[in-house]
């Protein structure tokens, strides 16, 4: 058994969930922020078969989207606050960012 890890952005969340539990998947949604852009984003943790990984990867693939977002970087600690001018910075967000971990034991009691 694997447990597949899924960071998500929060737009596609809803509709991947409903795509896995249509398909007979189990899914438990995670509200989580990443650490570069400190905004919310959810984590899914997929419980499958090994030879489920494939089909729930190319769901998660088809449903998350990649986005530009753009980031405004802090002012930098100690630097000079007056003369800095904070220009945005492009970064591409998603689709997905995919752990796929071995399962050592499983039990539903
Ligand atoms: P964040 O950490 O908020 O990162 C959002 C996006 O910012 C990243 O998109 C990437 O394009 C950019 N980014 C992140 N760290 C950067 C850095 N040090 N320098 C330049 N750009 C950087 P994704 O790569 O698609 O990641 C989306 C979210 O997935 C991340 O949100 C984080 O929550 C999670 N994630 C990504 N890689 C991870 C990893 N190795 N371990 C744990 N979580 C991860």
């Amino acid at each position: 058994m694997k447990l597949i890890v899924a960071v998500v952005q929060d737009k596609d969340a809803a509709r991947l969930v409903e795509a896995l539990v249509e398909k007979g998947y189990r899914a438990t949604k995670l509200a989580s922020t990443g650490g570069f852009l400190k905004e919310g984003n959810t984590t899914l943790l997929i419980g499958v078969d090994d030879p489920q990984v494939k089909t729930v990867v190319d769901v998660v693939e088809k449903t998350c989207q990649s986005r530009r977002q753009l980031v405004t970087p802090l002012t930098p600690v100690g630097g000079p606050v007056d003369s800095y001018v904070p220009f945005p910075v492009e970064v591409m967000v998603g689709g997905a960012t995919i752990f796929v971990l071995n399962v050592e034991r499983f039990e539903r009691v």
